[in-house]
Parts: C-alpha cells; structure tokens; sequence
C-alpha cells in the first residue's frame, strides 16, 4: 500500500525536477532540509527516522527497569548514562525529522495511538541482571550494524545525527558484551542466566533487521534514494558473521542447530527467525507491546503540565518582545 502511494506520488512529480534529484543522490550529494526533494522521498525518511526515534525512546523502557536493580554501583551508573545516552538519540533524531516539517508533538501522538512503529526488539521482556548484557551485546550490535552504514545515508541532518549516535552504540555494545564476559566467567548460575539470555534475546535480535528482502516493501525504493545503504538480510548476514564468534569467546552456544560456517559462500549459514512471530509482534501482539505503549501514554498524559507550563512562558516572552517593539 505504502509503496504503491509512494509510486503514484511520483508519477505526480515534475519529471525533470525528479531526474536532476536522483543525479544528485547518484553523485553522493546530500540532501538538506530545504532542498526540493519528491514527496516520496520526505514521506519515507519522516516515517524511518521517527520510527527511529520512537524506537530510541520506547528502547529505554527495558533498560530502565534495570537501573534501580544493577549489582553494583558502577553498574547502576554505567546503565544509567546508557539510557540517557538513549534519550539523546531520540531527541537528535526528533530534530532530524522536524526539518521535514513535521513537529515532534505529531510524531509522538502518531506512535501513541498507533499510526507509527518502535522497534520489534522492545516489545520483548528483560527478566534478568544477564538480560542487560543480552540488549548491550546483541540490541545495540545489531542497531550498530544497521546504523553505521546510515551515517553515509544521503539526507544530510540524518547522516549526521547518525555519526554522532554511532560513536556513543559502539559504548553501548562494549558494556553489554562486558556484563556477559562477567556472567560467563562467573558461577554456574551465572553461566546459566547468561545462556539463557542469548537463548531468548537471538532471534528477536535477528529480527531487528526487518523482514526478508522478498518481503520487505520499502528496500528497494529506499536503496535507490540512498536512505538505506544496504538490504535487510545483508545486514542480518554480517550481524550473524560478526557475533558467532564473539559468542564462541564467551563460551555461550548460539540457539540455533543449524547454524555453520560455510567455506564456500564464506559466511555463516543460520537459521531464520521465525516470521508469524515478527508480524504479530507488529500487529501489536508482542509480550510487552501493551505495556511500553501504556508507559508512553502515562509519561505523556503526566507531562502536559510541563508542556503548557513551558509553552504559556514562551507566548508571555513572545508577547513581552512584541510590546516592547
Ligand atoms: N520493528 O520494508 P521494510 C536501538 C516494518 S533502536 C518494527 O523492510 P524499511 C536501540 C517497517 O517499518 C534501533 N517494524 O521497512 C535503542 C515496515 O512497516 P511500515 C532502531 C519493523 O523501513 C535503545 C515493514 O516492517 N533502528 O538501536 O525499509 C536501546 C516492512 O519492512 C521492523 C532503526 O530504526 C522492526 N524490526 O526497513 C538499544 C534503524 N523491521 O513502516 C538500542 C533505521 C521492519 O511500512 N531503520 N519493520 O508500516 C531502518 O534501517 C529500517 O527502517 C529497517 C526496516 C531496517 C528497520
């Protein structure tokens, strides 16, 4: 449906107008918010880097259920930059996609009631200490995997939130693989715990990729427009290529029987997520969906005072420099 209205709306565009921009992405250009731009190219990074910034916010709320429970006061105090770190992000991204002239009230009311999506992986609980080693290793690896490749995407604000963000996941990643080094070398209880996180945080990590190329609908169009760099079982391949070992040196066993390497295609050969489970999580079916949107709605329904308390002071300025004039 998205892709077809994304057709027709070019077919609506000058022609001209809609070449000399696709020589511009070509050539490597980047795109800036005042730029002419299709349509259909400001509709779908609206739709990508608010569904990322919603996913950066919802992302906290996992985390978060961890910061009061860590083992140690370093640990609470490492988990707590990363989820401010995680805050930071979704505002960089909020402001990426105001200069495609949608404000961030919209996009919050549009992930409230629905209209738009977070990140499958959120939608998944965190039962364990082991579960924070899980989300920094295997969440922010598989966000860094996809995320790097974006910092050369070719709308120029996008590009260079992603820079920044990038710097701050490699922290990300490097913490989570920390605490399941710890827990692996641990006590067998521990071992145990940090398994069974690997176990139940795989294939929803797999899944963070999207849907199969043939599946996906919006890969094709957006390769073109160089809003995304790579396809999404590119990325999931070099995921896979990149975390069995790492996996291998923490003595844990991926979750899954099939998976070897394979000499002649030199990559690992893996099984594939299991997709009912993806759509219906999508559809609003996860473990957690219900509770991360109800988290949302409080945190907004209880901040409106703020909201109307700051906007009430910023009329009274306005209308102080006006009288003043
Ligand atoms: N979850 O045509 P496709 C983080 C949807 S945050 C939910 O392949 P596209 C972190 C897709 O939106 C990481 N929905 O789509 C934060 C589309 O539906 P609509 C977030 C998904 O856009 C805190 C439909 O499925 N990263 O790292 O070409 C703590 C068809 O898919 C998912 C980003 O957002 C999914 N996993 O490709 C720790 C990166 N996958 O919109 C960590 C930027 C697909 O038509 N985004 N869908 O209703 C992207 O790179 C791309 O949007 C995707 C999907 C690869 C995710």
């Amino acid at each position: 449906m998205y892709a077809q209205m994304i057709k027709s709306e070019a077919s609506r565009e000058d022609p001209e107008k809609l070449a000399a921009f696709q020589t511009r992405i070509d050539a490597g250009e980047k795109i800036e918010p005042k730029d002419w731009m299709p349509q259909g190219y400001r509709k779908t990074l609206i739709r990508q880097i608010g569904q990322h910034a919603h996913s950066e916010i919802v992302g906290q709320l996992p985390e978060g259920n961890w910061i009061t429970r860590a083992p140690t006061l370093e640990r609470k105090a490492i988990l707590l930059a990363k989820v401010q770190d995680e805050a930071g992000h979704g505002l960089y991204l909020y402001c990426a996609a105001e200069t495609l002239g949608v404000s961030r009230d919209e996009l919050t009311e549009m992930l409230l009631d629905g209209r738009m999506k977070y990140s499958s992986i959120f939608n998944y609980p965190t039962l364990t200490w082991a579960d924070m080693g899980a989300v920094g290793w295997l969440v922010d690896g598989a966000a860094i995997m996809n995320q790097v490749p974006l910092q050369r995407t070719s709308f120029g604000p996008y590009s260079r939130a992603m820079i920044r963000i990038c710097k701050e996941e490699s922290f990300h990643q490097r913490q989570g693989y920390d605490i399941m080094m710890k827990m692996a070398q641990g006590t067998r209880a521990q071992k145990r715990m940090a398994q069974d996180a690997l176990n139940r945080f795989w294939y929803p990590s797999l899944m963070m990729f999207g849907p199969s190329d043939k599946e996906s609908v919006h890969s094709e169009q957006s390769m073109a427009w160089k809003i995304k760099m790579n396809t999404n079982d590119e990325l999931r391949q070099k995921f896979v290529d990149q975390t069995v070992p790492q996996a291998e040196y923490l003595g844990l066993t991926v979750p899954d029987p099939d998976l070897k390497w394979n000499e002649e295609t030199g990559h690992y050969d893996f099984s594939q997520p299991d997709w009912s489970e993806f759509f219906d999580v999508l559809k609003g079916n996860g473990p957690c969906n219900r509770e991360r949107l109800a988290a949302r709605n409080k945190a907004w329904d209880d901040g409106k005072w703020v909201r109307d308390g700051l906007l009430a002071h910023a009329e009274k300025k306005a209308a102080r420099k006006v009288a003043a004039e």
